[in-house]
């Protein structure tokens, strides 16, 4: 048995001395701690839902503060009340002799006052949470605030064309929810993009949300709240990002006007959908109506085999661009499979594998091309974007300014090479055992002459995917 040392006996003395020392030392302990964890609670977190940049998410975030008052003010006053009761009629000494005091049993003052302030309470709720539901039940289109959000009204004087369509509507988005990526149809101008949007600040979008697997859930915090996708269920919402050009006389809170310094917002699928849900991310880019009018124009644009030169005598000016870049893919493509060697630049060689022995035609849509694959994203403007496989590896340079080449090649080497790895239980390749270290050798076998891919062929690939832009 030892016994207990000189040095024990004092702290255990000084202990007994300074009764209220452990107790001090643990609230400084626990109010340090405290403090640490609040500083890494910054409002300006990419998904913080307490630093608005839209007006659904602004209406949503006034309401929770409402309710976060009321309730606060509600616990102060039950939580002070019972600590005051428990203070001041504390046993004392000489207490244990007397007699109970007189017990109550109601007081219907008190009862129906409590009543009436709780109801008074409940309504403080209710008239700011019911105008925030029907906000975000009708999609806005007829007072005349609204009007600049139609796209007839603004879109033509961005500079853009309109295909004859309904102008009276505002910009409509239809979001697809994979397994496990974003698609988005841009129907009113025939485009679709993947796993990154852009929308006019200070415009009224109308999103419909469809899912044909399972249950995903679309959140962008920083501009809207969230909304399932529901298989066999037409759900929508709408949003507006934020402009300062057009704040100025609406009542829900003051909108900066320094909205696009950046302009990339994140979103994410928020319900639980299978293996790769929490890897179910997405981007958004929010632009003025010129640059969105810009991008449309962008998008709607064929895409050419790289090294493309038009024939000498200038081109059939009956065929419009998309026949002209059909037959220039059906010509590389021949060309490609007869005589292999005229292929000279790894962005030539990389679409011919991209068409030919890697196979990734089977699953993906290079607008203007025989590629119209429709299991994986759309990929015309797959290198426009500032991050891959739905926003998971990230292109952007150190300042998440704009995006870096030699990173973004890199992370295309990777994820086309090892998507596996990458985003595990993605359907791209999905190996037939699963945690298959690495994919060349399933595209070795799909591949029409099993001639394995090489470390060379993954990055002709991606340089050619770096071109799509
Ligand atoms: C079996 C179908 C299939 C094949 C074949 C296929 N892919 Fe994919 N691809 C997908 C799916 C599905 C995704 C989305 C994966 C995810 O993010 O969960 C995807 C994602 C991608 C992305 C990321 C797109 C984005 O928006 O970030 C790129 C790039 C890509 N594929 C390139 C290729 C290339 C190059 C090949 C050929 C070597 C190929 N794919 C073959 C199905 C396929
Ligand atoms: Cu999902």
């Amino acid at each position: 048995m030892s016994q207990p040392t000189p040095l024990h006996k004092v702290s255990h003395r000084l202990r007994r001395l300074t009764p209220g020392a452990g107790a001090r030392g643990l609230a400084w302990l626990s109010a340090t701690c405290l403090s640490l964890l609040l500083a890494g609670c910054s409002f300006k977190q990419p998904q913080s839902t307490l630093d608005p940049h839209g007006l659904v998410s602004r209406d949503q975030l006034s309401l929770f503060y409402i309710t976060v008052w009321v309730s606060l003010f509600i616990f102060i006053c039950v939580g002070g009340t019972m600590a005051y009761a428990v203070w001041k009629f504390r046993e004392r000494p000489g207490d244990e002799n007397k007699p109970m005091p007189e017990q109550g049993h109601g007081n219907p003052l008190i009862e129906i006052g409590l009543i009436t302030a709780s109801i008074a309470l409940l309504v403080i709720i209710a008239v700011p949470t019911l105008k925030a539901i029907f906000l975000t039940d009708a999609l806005p289109t007829n007072q005349p605030y609204w009007q600049p959000s139609l796209l007839g009204s603004w879109y033509k004087k961005a500079g853009g064309t309109l295909p004859d369509l309904a102008t009276n509507e505002p910009l409509t988005i239809t979001v697809r929810g994979k397994q496990w990526w974003w698609a988005f149809d841009y129907s009113q101008f025939g485009v679709t993009t993947s796993n990154e949007f852009v929308i006019p600040a200070g415009k009224v979008v109308k999103f419909d949300l469809r899912s044909d697997n399972v249950i995903h859930s679309f959140w962008l915090p920083k501009i809207a709240g969230k909304v399932d996708l529901i298989p066999g269920r037409a759900n929508w919402m709408w949003m507006m990002a934020d402009d300062g050009k057009v704040a100025t006389d609406y009542d829900h809170g003051t909108m900066a006007a320094d909205q696009y310094e950046n302009g990339l917002y994140y979103g994410q699928c928020a319900q639980y959908c299978g293996e790769s849900h929490a890897f179910m991310l997405f981007r958004t880019r929010v632009v003025s109506d010129e640059d969105f009018a810009k991008w449309i124009a962008q998008a709607q644009q064929p895409v050419f085999p790289p090294g493309y030169q038009a024939p000498a005598g200038g081109t059939d000016p009956k065929k419009s661009p998309k026949d002209l870049s059909a037959q220039a893919w059906a010509d590389f493509v021949q060309n490609a499979l007869k005589n292999p060697a005229s292929l000279t630049t790894p962005e030539q060689k990389g679409a011919a594998l991209f068409f030919g022995r890697a196979t990734c035609i089977l699953c993906h849509t290079i607008n203007g091309s025989s590629a119209q694959g429709t299991l994986g994203p759309n990929l015309s403007l797959v290198a426009s974007r500032t991050a891959l496989a739905s926003g998971f590896l990230d292109n952007l340079d150190n300042d998440g300014k704009k995006i870096d080449p030699a990173r973004q090649k890199q992370n295309f080497v990777k994820w086309i090479s090892q998507s596996y790895d990458v985003k595990p239980g993605n359907l791209m390749w999905h190996p037939a055992t699963p945690g298959a270290p690495s994919l060349s050798g399933i595209v070795a076998t799909n591949a029409a002459n099993h001639t394995p891919i090489t470390d060379e062929d993954w990055h002709n690939i991606a340089a050619f995917l770096m071109t799509l832009k």
